[in-house]
């Protein structure tokens, strides 16, 4: 007999009105028993919230941004198995206060057969956790983690909005033991590397003065996290490069009063995402990653383009998505749209997946040139810095003179395995003549 069951939020301790930040399955989805359903987040935890038994999703009862508490109808699910009461599936000791305990089944009470579940009145054991990080794991992982031994607070996901995956504590255990067979400091910032570094200094700070201890916020830990892989992972080069955008500034500003009318801004942003696709067209490898086994590049026909933005909780890479089917009027209209998403902490996962190549400017603030670091698998980053005027040679070398041009500095940051010096210098040079050429940057 098919039953129509409600799932709902199960006991998540303290929390209350939690926010759903992510849904995992829409209706029609056939589900197995322990499969993450929707993710919530409280502002120091997230959790996901598994399927009670196997079944079909019939109709979710929740979008993202709702507030959800213990006990909130997330979704119904038909099956053929009647649902279950917490108390039915595990022993009590297994269900915990701490949020991100997932060995607690959701609450379910099917419509038709059995009704609604009463949380347990059990003794539930609070575990001791960071109460500033919490880790994001399906209950699986959990379960993996916890019978090889391994604190998954100290694991860094690989998955999607830094998702603890299998594999992630597969690697975590394999430099661990790495590790710990090599003698080895005790350097924060090569834990778990297979470095042999001198011990990393420990120093009470407050002996020279008065300090404030500050904590990192989840997303910069979990960003943090992901920079350092890259960093210590990829051996990066970066060229500089300069273009002259005197003419495609004139442009813009001829055309911004036209955008403004419409709402949003022209951004030079908008003309370097478009300049860049025409590029990459021409040089695919930039466009590229390399498959799981490093021996084999994938070239992408596509031009998904990453923009780094910077937002009071940490760094952000959202993806325009076929940006070589927009002009820059619809660029700039989404560029807009993703910052302020991205600032408003509203961005979907999805929103930061599959991007081919990324750009980070910083050409709003200053400085004059940096090193961005690839945001892997992806081989290349574009670092753009704030232009300035100064006189430039133009014409033949004795008969030319001095004119003011408006430079703006260009930073491509590539992955030396997969592009040569010379591929990085061509790139930039060919993005310098796009950007200086206004009607090829529009091609
Ligand atoms: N040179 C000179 N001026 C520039 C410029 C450049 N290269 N780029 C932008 N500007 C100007 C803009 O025209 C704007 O001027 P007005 O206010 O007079 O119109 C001003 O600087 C502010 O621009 P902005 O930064 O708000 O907008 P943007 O489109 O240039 O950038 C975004 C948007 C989301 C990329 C940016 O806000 C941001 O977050 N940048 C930081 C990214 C970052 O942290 N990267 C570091 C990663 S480490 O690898």
């Amino acid at each position: 007999m098919i039953t129509v069951n409600e799932v709902r939020v199960p006991n998540i301790g303290d929390f209350k009105e939690v926010e759903i930040i992510e849904l995992m399955v829409k209706a029609g989805d056939r589900v197995l028993p322990e499969q993450s359903l929707i993710t919530v987040e409280s502002d120091k935890a997230s959790m996901e919230i598994p399927a009670p038994v196997a079944g079909v999703v019939r109709e979710i009862k929740v979008k993202v941004g709702d507030k959800v508490s213990e006990g909130s109808i997330v979704l119904l699910m038909d099956s053929e198995s009647p649902a279950v009461s917490v108390a039915d599936t595990k022993p009590a000791s297994n269900i915990s206060k701490n949020v991100l305990d997932q060995t607690a089944p959701p609450v379910t009470s099917p419509v038709a057969t059995i009704p609604a579940v009463v949380p347990p009145a059990v003794a539930i054991p609070a575990a001791p956790v960071d109460p500033l990080f919490k880790a994001h794991a399906s209950p699986s992982v959990r379960q993996f983690a916890r019978e090889l031994g391994v604190d998954i607070a100290r694991v860094s996901g690989a998955g999607p909005k830094g998702r603890i995956q299998r594999t992630d504590v597969q690697n975590f255990v394999k430099s661990a033991l790495a590790a710990s067979s090599a003698p080895r400091s005790s350097n924060p910032g090569a834990a778990g590397l297979p470095f042999n570094l001198p011990a990393w200094p420990q120093v009470d700070f407050a002996k020279f003065g008065p300090v404030e201890t500050v904590p990192l916020t989840r997303l910069r830990k979990l960003a943090g996290a992901n920079l350092h892989r890259n960093w210590i992972s990829i051996p990066h080069v970066t060229q500089f490069d300069e273009a002259d955008i005197t003419e495609l500034e004139a442009f813009r500003k001829s055309n911004s009063v036209e955008s403004e009318m419409q709402g949003f801004k022209l951004t030079l942003l908008a003309f370097l995402v478009r300049a860049c696709v025409t590029v990459l067209r021409e040089h695919p490898q930039f466009n590229a990653s390399l498959d799981k086994t490093g021996e084999n590049i994938v070239i992408k026909k596509h031009y998904h383009i990453g923009v780094a933005v910077d937002t009071p909780d940490g760094l952000v890479v959202p993806v325009i998505r076929d940006a070589d089917r927009k002009g820059v009027f619809d660029l700039a209209r989404e560029l807009a749209e993703m910052s302020r998403l991205a600032r408003d902490r509203k961005l979907k996962p999805g929103d930061m997946q599959g991007g081919t190549f990324s750009i980070s400017s910083l050409g709003g603030i200053g400085g004059m040139s940096f090193t961005p670091i690839i945001n892997a698998p992806e081989v290349a980053i574009l670092g753009v810095s704030r232009s300035v005027i100064r006189p430039v040679w133009t014409g033949k070398a004795e008969t030319g003179q001095f004119q003011p041009r408006l430079m703006l500095p260009l930073s491509l940051s590539y992955d030396h395995r997969v592009i040569d010096g010379a591929a990085g210098a061509r790139f930039t040079t060919a993005l310098a003549s796009v950007l200086s050429d206004i009607r090829r940057s529009l091609l």
